[in-house]
């Protein structure tokens, strides 16, 4: 559809960014924190690991001003787990407890809305060796921690985001997941995991209302705008297989409490079915979010099968994507979207799909969305007078925003967008190299330099753009 006239961006609206406790903190044994599945795992020694990362822990203050300058209205962050209790349950790290209520009066008091994810990947290592999310018992502490969050920080946090990307530790779960290496029938294992944190969000959402009854709380998934390769009815359908397993499983069980059709026959033809008691399908319908919260980066292109001769070309080749985990060739097969080009470590560019993206979640479920995470990962250099160049962020983030504006001409009732990421920080699999931020922070992978923060080209114009609410893109 185009249009004359484009509605503009509503008042208020929460243009922000984002980080992660892992990615951006630092400070990982400090202060009584306790090891997380991040802190444990086995990275590339060519890449930086997380230990120091951006230092933000430390340098807090200063990068909230950074954020005020740029015109934040909303700061999304996350609180690691084993910050606020060690060993995941047990006792409470008041120190770990401090430095959250730092930090959140430090960005309320430059006017800006905390936006709060309780868990972004980081699972305690004391619960990951007693079972992690395959033990029941995971499901409490997450639990107990979300009740004690809401408790300590819920009279200045009006946003709350349960879960990031559920949907890729599941299908990604033994590069970001929580399954030990070697876990026989490893499917299964994920499905019953995905299960278990279903359940622990619906009790975090129901615990946020109960506790808060003015907070929103929503989760928040990665979804990506699933093509079929062709007009072929065969491709069709594995575009919705794909689509209903990666997407819309995650957001179904959340907002309607109930498996869909198509993942639920997927799971039982693949003998990989959780095991669900009726009590807690009854949770799940109660537990119940305010808005939907997702991360988008590209869109995927599938197929029922390969092409076997030149006459069915077309169908494109099969890729390893990104957008594309916990691939399943009997359903569908990933494969080259010739129309889109890539960024430098090759993910698709596709700001349409981001509108396609919106719609659909929208006419699916009809709650408010907020985009918490999207951007372009790129080597970033720092030049003359400290000076960081970086067009192709900027030509990135203006053609979603301007795709997130048609969106909101199309009816889509978005309230915010929060672009990936705040600040530079270690990437989860690529290192510091791999920047996304706004402001650069002066190291590299093993040479933690003097972590000095400098703002790149796309601070200033996203400054601007703030500063017009949308309108100078
Ligand atoms: C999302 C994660 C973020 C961040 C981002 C960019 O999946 O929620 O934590 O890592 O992707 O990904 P990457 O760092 O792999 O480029």
């Amino acid at each position: 559809m185009h249009y004359q006239t484009l509605a503009p961006f509503p008042p208020g609206f929460l243009w922000g960014a984002s980080t992660s406790a892992y990615q951006a903190e630092g400070a990982w044994n400090e202060d009584g924190k306790g090891p997380s599945v991040i802190d444990r795992a086995v990275f590339p020694p060519e890449l930086s690991d997380f230990t120091v990362a951006s230092d933000h822990y430390h340098r807090f203050a200063g990068d909230i001003a950074l954020f005020a300058e740029l015109g934040l209205k909303t700061y999304r962050f996350s609180i690691a787990w084993s910050r606020l209790y060690p060993e995941g349950d047990g006792a409470l790290n008041p120190e770990g407890a401090a430095f959250y209520h730092r930090l959140i009066d430090e960005i309320r008091r430059h006017g800006i809305e905390p936006l709060v994810t309780l868990y972004h990947f980081d699972l305690p290592w004391a619960l990951q060796q007693r079972g992690g999310w395959s033990d029941p018992r995971t499901i409490g502490a997450f639990e107990r921690f979300a009740r004690t969050a809401f408790k300590l920080y819920g009279d200045r946090v009006n946003y709350w985001l349960t879960i990031n990307e559920q949907n890729m530790m599941i299908l990604k779960g033994d590069v970001i997941g929580t399954l030990p290496p070697g876990t026989p029938d490893p499917q299964r294992t994920l499905y019953q995991q995905n299960h278990h944190m279903m359940l622990a969000q619906a009790r975090a959402m129901i615990a946020c209302h109960e506790l808060l009854p003015a907070a929103k709380i929503g989760p928040a998934p990665n979804i990506s705008c699933v093509y079929p390769a062709t007009s072929r009815p065969e491709d069709a359908v594995a575009a919705n297989n794909y689509a209903s397993i990666r997407n819309w499983l995650y957001l179904d069980l959340a907002c309607h409490g109930r498996y869909n059709a198509v993942a639920w026959s997927f799971m039982a033809e693949k003998g990989f079915l959780p095991h669900i008691t009726a009590d807690e399908m009854s949770l799940l319908a109660q537990g119940r979010p305010d808005f939907i919260a997702f991360n988008y980066y590209a869109s995927t292109t599938v197929a029922a099968d390969l092409p076997l001769d030149n006459h069915s070309a077309g169908r494109g080749r099969e890729i390893e994507d990104r957008q594309l985990p916990g691939m399943d060739r009997s359903v569908y097969i990933g494969v080259d979207n010739p129309h889109l080009e890539h960024n430098q470590f090759g993910w698709y560019l596709d700001p349409v799909g981001f509108r396609v993206t919106c719609r659909e979640i929208y006419e699916r479920y009809h709650l408010p969305l907020i985009v918490t995470e999207n951007g372009l990962g790129a080597f970033d250099t720092l030049e003359a007078g400290n000076k960081v160049h970086d067009d192709e962020r900027i030509r990135y983030l203006s053609d979603h925003i301007r795709q997130l504006q048609l969106a909101i001409t199309d009816g889509v009732r978005l309230f915010g967008y929060c672009p990936w990421s705040a600040i530079d920080l270690v990437s989860t699999h690529q290192g510091i190299g791999k920047r996304y931020g706004f402001v650069y922070v002066n190291r590299d992978e093993r040479d933690l330099k003097d972590l000095a923060r400098f703002r790149k080209k796309s601070f200033f114009w996203y400054q601007r753009l703030i500063k017009s609410n949308g309108r100078r893109l």
